[in-house]
C-alpha cells in the first residue's frame, strides 16, 4: 500500500529524462551498400537501412561502426531475399530505394523519412537521437493521430497522453490507467492519421518507454539499453500494417479446436476427487465445457514435472477418465525449479549448465513457490530443448496443453521483482544481460514448450497459454491478461486491452471471466460470461480467496445465463474456427475494434465498449451493475439484432435494451454465419450440422468462407481442410446462393447443407429445382428441398451437397 508519503515534496521529479540533450547521428560522413544492408556513417553514430520486406523497411542505429550485423531479436521470420537497392546522393540527402518503399536519410541530421512508392511519407521524420551513451527515436505525432496497439495495456483503445514502460511485470495490484507496465511487451505502434496507418516496432527486448503524451510534435522511444532496432511497416490500411507486422513477427498456427470451448480454472482445484466432481457437475447440468486447469497445488511441493501423489493418486486415471467426458487437462508450469539435490530436473540442470548464472558465473537462485530455485536459460537452444523435452511428463500422461505463469520471470522478495539484471543469459554465443533481455524470457519459454509439445505430440497440435510474452508471442502461445480482478471496472477494461492485443498480434487473448481477485457477483459473473465467450480464449478462473464462480454458484438464474451463453460460443465455432484459421493466415485479430473494419468512420476512433467478433458481428455488454440500457453504436449499412431480428439503420447510435440476460449482439445485412448444433464440447462438435445462417437486405453481393479441418491433428498442413466459398447476389426480385469448396480435403460426414435465409424481402415464390416442402415432420427427413416458415419469415433450403452447387431464390 503507497501513502502520500510517495508524493513527499522533497522528492526529485526523476521523470524528465534530458531529452533535449541527446543529439541527432549526423552530420552525416560516408555510406555504403552491401547485398543487405545501405549503412551511413555520422559524426556520432551510424546507421544501416535494410528492406526486410516490400513494405516494411527495417532502421537500426548504433553507437558502433557496424549496424548492419546487429541480429534481430523478433523478426524471427525469414524474410524475402534482399532487394535490388539503388542509391541516390545529393548534396542534402541519401535516397535509398528499395522495391516499393524510400528511406530519405538528410545529411545534416541523418533523420530518416520513409517515402511510398507514389512518394508520399509513410512516416515524414523519424529522428534518430544519441548522447549519454543512450539512442532514442523521435517520431511526428500529427494532432489528430491516434495510437494503437502496444499490446497489452490498462486505458482506452487510442492511446494518445499515455506513456508505458514495456517491461514484463507481475503486477498483482489492481490494473489502474497510470499501470505503465504489465506482463507482456509489444514495443509496437500503430500511428493512424488522415486515412493512413504504419507500423512502428521497436525490437528491443529491454526496457522501453512509450511516450506519447505531447500534445502534438513527438512520440518518445526510449530504450534504456541496447540499439534503436525500428522496422516501418507501411500502410496506408491498418490491416496491411497488421497483416505485415505479422508476417515479420510470425502468425499462430492454428490451435487444437478444444482450445477454442469454455475453459474453467481455479487456483487450484485441490485434488483428484474435486476435478473429477466439477467435471461431473459441468456434464450433469449441461453447461459446454473443454478445460480444466490444474493449478500449482497438483504439483509435488510446486516441482514442476510432477504430481502431488496424496491430492492426485493417479493422474493417469484421471485424465484419461476426462478425455472420455470430452475434457482436457491443462496443468500450469512456471520456469522456477526448485532448489533440491534430490530433484531430478534441478540435477539435470546443474550439472549440464543449463541455468541461468550471474555474469561471475555463479548460479542465479531467486525465491517462488517451491522456494530458492533456479531458471532455466531459455535463450540458449541447449536449454529450450531440453524443457521442451521434459514434458513428455505430461504428454506420456495424455496431455496436450501447458499454461506458462511467472514467466517474466517473476521472483519474489528482491528488489528488482525479476531476475537479477546482471544475470548473463548465453543466447547461443550472443550473451546478453538480463537487462538487455528481460523482455523476451516469457516468449523464449512458450516457445520451448510449444515446439518441445509439437515434437512430443507427433502430428497433435499443441496449446500453450502464457502471462509473459514479446513481439511474435502469438506464434508459441495464447495470452491471458493475468491477475485482474472482479470489477466491473476490469470486465470493461478487457475490450480495449483485447482489441490492442489483437492490433499487436496476438489474436487469440482473453481475460479471467469473472475476475481473478476479489469476490465476483452473479450479475457481474453473467454480465462477463457474456462478454467472455465472444472472446478468442473464453476462461472463468479465480484465485484462492474469493468466493468461488462456476457457472452455476449463484443461483439458477445467473446459470441459465451462463449455459445459454457458452452454448451460443458453440453454435458460432464454425465461425469462430474460421476466424482462427484467418487469424493464422493473414495475423488479423479475432476480437477487433470497429476502426479496423470503417476507418474512415469518426465514430469507431476511441470505441472500445462494443467490438466486433470477426467481421460481421457486434457484441455491445452491458458492464455498469443494474444497467439494462446501453448506447451501441452501428456503422454504415444495415444491422439486425442477433435476437429478435430488428432491424437498425447503421451510421447512428441506438439505444439497446439489456435485461440480465440479454447481451446485444447485432448482425450486419449480408452477413453469411455457420452455425452448428449446441454440443456439450468441441470433441463432438464437427460441422456434420452445419446450417448457413444469411442475413439477406446487405449491399447487393456478399461472401463467406467457411473453413474446416479435424480440428486436433497438422493433417490440415498437407491439404486435409475444406474451404467452402459460399457467394450471395441479392437483387430485386430474386437473390441467389452460390457455393464452391476451393478445397476439399477433410471429410465432414454432410451429406447435405443447409441454409436459413433471414429477413427476405417478401415471401418466396419459388425456389429453383427444388421441391416445397410443407409439412415440418417431412422437412426432417427430406435430404433436398425448401420450406417457408411464415411466422419468423424465415426460409429454410436444404441442397445435396457436391463440391458446387446453387440455388436462386424467387420472390
Ligand atoms: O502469484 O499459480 O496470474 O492466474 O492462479 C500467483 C497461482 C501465481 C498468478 C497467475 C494466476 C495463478 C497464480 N499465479
Amino acid at each position: 500500500m503507497q501513502t502520500s508519503e510517495s508524493i513527499r515534496p522533497d522528492r526529485e521529479d526523476e521523470s524528465m529524462q534530458g531529452a533535449a540533450s541527446l543529439t541527432g547521428f549526423g552530420p552525416f560522413r560516408s555510406w555504403k551498400a552491401d547485398a543487405r544492408a545501405v549503412t551511413v556513417n555520422g559524426a556520432k553514430a551510424s546507421l544501416a537501412v535494410m528492406f526486410v520486406a516490400e513494405h516494411t523497411v527495417r532502421i537500426v542505429g548504433t553507437p558502433g561502426a557496424d549496424p548492419a550485423s546487429t541480429p534481430p531479436v523478433s523478426a524471427i521470420v525469414p524474410g524475402e531475399p534482399p532487394f535490388q537497392v539503388d542509391v541516390k546522393e545529393t548534396e542534402e540527402e541519401l535516397r535509398i530505394c528499395g522495391k516499393s518503399l524510400t528511406a530519405v536519410v538528410r545529411k545534416a541530421t541523418m533523420s530518416v523519412e520513409v517515402l511510398d512508392a507514389s512518394g508520399k511519407a509513410v512516416v515524414a521524420e523519424l529522428e534518430l537521437l544519441q548522447g549519454q551513451r543512450k539512442l532514442r527515436c523521435r517520431g511526428p505525432l500529427n494532432a489528430s493521430a491516434r495510437i494503437y496497439g502496444l499490446g497489452e495495456t490498462t486505458g482506452f483503445l487510442n492511446k494518445r497522453r499515455e506513456r508505458y514502460t514495456m517491461w514484463n511485470s507481475d503486477i498483482y495490484d489492481p490494473h489502474v490507467p497510470d499501470m505503465e507496465s504489465l506482463y507482456q511487451s509489444i514495443p509496437f505502434l500503430i500511428h493512424y492519421d488522415a486515412d493512413a496507418a504504419y507500423g512502428l516496432l521497436v525490437d528491443n527486448p529491454g526496457k522501453t518507454a512509450f511516450d506519447m503524451r505531447a500534445d502534438s510534435g513527438a512520440y518518445l522511444i526510449d530504450p534504456e539499453t541496447g540499439a534503436l532496432d525500428l522496422y516501418v511497416i507501411a500502410g496506408p490500411g491498418l490491416k496491411d500494417v497488421v497483416s505485415r507486422y505479422t508476417a515479420l513477427t510470425g502468425r499462430m498456427k492454428l490451435p487444437p479446436l478444444w482450445a477454442l470451448g469454455y475453459q474453467q480454472s481455479r487456483y487450484s482445484y485441490m485434488s483428484q476427487e474435486e476435478v473429477m466432481r466439477l467435471a461431473r457437475t459441468f456434464r450433469e447440468r449441461n453447461i459446454p465445457c473443454d478445460v480444466i486447469y490444474l493449478d500449482i497445488h497438483y504439483m509435488d511441493e510446486y516441482r514442476v514435472f510432477t504430481f502431488d501423489r496424496q491430492r492426485f493418486p493417479e493422474p493417469e486415471q484421471m485424465i484419461a477418465e476426462l478425455k472420455e467426458m470430452g475434457f482436457r487437462i491443462v496443468p500450469i508450469v512456471d520456469p522456477g525449479v526448485k532448489k533440491d539435490e534430490q530433484y531430478d530436473v534441478y540435477r539435470e540442470g546443474i550439472s549440464r549448465e543449463l541455468f541461468c548464472k550471474k555474469i561471475e558465473g555463479t548460479l542465479f537462485v531467486g525465491e517462488v513457490w517451491p522456494g530458492d530455485s533456479a531458471f532455466p536459460d531459455f535463450s540458449d537452444e541447449r536449454t529450450a530443448e531440453w524443457w521442451g523435452g521434459l514434458h513428455r511428463f505430461y504428454t506420456d500422461m495424455g496431455i496436450s496443453g501447458i499454461w506458462n505463469d511467472m514467466n517474466e520471470p517473476s521472483v519474489f522478495a528482491c528488489e528488482s521483482k525479476t531476475m537479477d539484471l546482471d544475470v548473463l543469459h548465453r543466447n547461443n554465443g550472443n550473451p546478453q544481460t538480463h537487462r538487455e533481455w528481460h523482455n523476451m524470457y516469457g516468449l523464449s519459454m512458450s516457445k520451448a514448450t510449444y515446439e518441445g509439445l509439437e515434437k512430443l505430440l507427433e502430428g497433435e497440435r499443441p496449446f500453450v497459454l502464457t502471462r509473459a510474452g514479446y513481439a511474435g508471442i502469438q506464434r508459441y502461445a495464447a495470452v491471458w491478461t493475468g491477475d485482474n480482478r472482479s470489477y466491473w471496472e476490469h470486465m470493461a477494461m478487457f475490450m480495449a486491452m483485447g482489441m490492442n492485443l489483437g492490433l499487436s498480434g496476438v489474436a487469440f487473448c482473453g481475460a479471467d471471466i469473472g475476475g481473478f481477485v476479489h469476490h465476483t457477483s452473479g450479475e457481474l459473473l453473467a454480465r462477463w460470461m457474456q462478454m467472455g465467450v465472444f472472446a478468442p480464449l473464453s476462461r472463468n478462473h479465480c484465485a484462492m480467496e474469493p468466493v468461488y464462480q462456476e457457472p452455476w454458484q449463484f443461483g439458477p438464474e445467473i446459470e441459465e445465463i451462463c449455459r445459454r451463453y457458452i452454448g451460443l460460443r458453440y453454435r458460432l465455432l464454425p465461425y469462430l474456427y474460421t476466424l482462427f484459421y484467418e487469424a493464422s493466415q493473414t495475423g488479423l485479430p479475432i476480437m477487433r475494434p470497429l476502426v479496423l473494419e470503417y476507418p474512415h468512420d469518426e465514430h469507431t476512433r476511441n470505441l472500445c465498449d462494443q467490438f466486433m467478433f470477426g467481421p460481421d458481428m457486434i457484441v455491445a455488454p452491458i458492464y455498469r451493475p443494474s444497467a439494462e440500457y446501453r448506447a451501441v453504436y452501428l456503422p454504415e449499412g444495415i444491422w439486425y439484432d442477433y435476437w429478435t431480428g430488428e432491424r437498425h439503420e447503421g451510421g447512428r447510435h441506438i439505444l439497446a435494451h439489456a435485461p440480465l440476460d440479454t447481451l446485444p449482439i447485432y448482425v450486419k445485412a449480408g452477413a453469411i454465419i455457420p452455425e452448428t448444433a449446441l454440443r456439450q464440447h468441441t470433441a463432438d462438435a464437427g460441422w456434420s450440422e452445419l446450417a448457413l445462417h444469411v442475413y439477406c437486405g446487405g449491399a447487393g453481393s456478399s461472401e463467406f468462407r467457411l473453413y474446416e479441418d479435424d480440428g486436433l491433428t497438422d493433417g490440415y498442413g498437407r491439404g486435409e481442410y475444406n474451404l467452402l466459398n459460399v457467394r450471395l447476389e441479392e437483387r430485386e426480385q430474386s437473390l441467389q446462393l452460390q457455393y464452391a469448396y476451393d478445397n476439399q480435403g477433410y471429410d465432414n460426414g454432410r451429406d447435405s447443407l443447409k441454409l436459413i435465409f433471414k429477413h427476405l424481402p417478401s415471401s418466396p415464390a419459388d425456389v429453383d429445382g427444388l421441391n416445397e416442402i410443407r409439412d415440418h415432420g417431412e422437412w426432417k427427413h427430406a435430404d433436398a428441398g425448401w420450406l417457408y416458415d411464415r411466422d419468423k419469415g424465415e426460409l429454410f433450403v436444404k441442397l445435396r451437397q457436391a463440391s458446387a452447387g446453387e440455388v436462386t431464390v424467387v420472390f
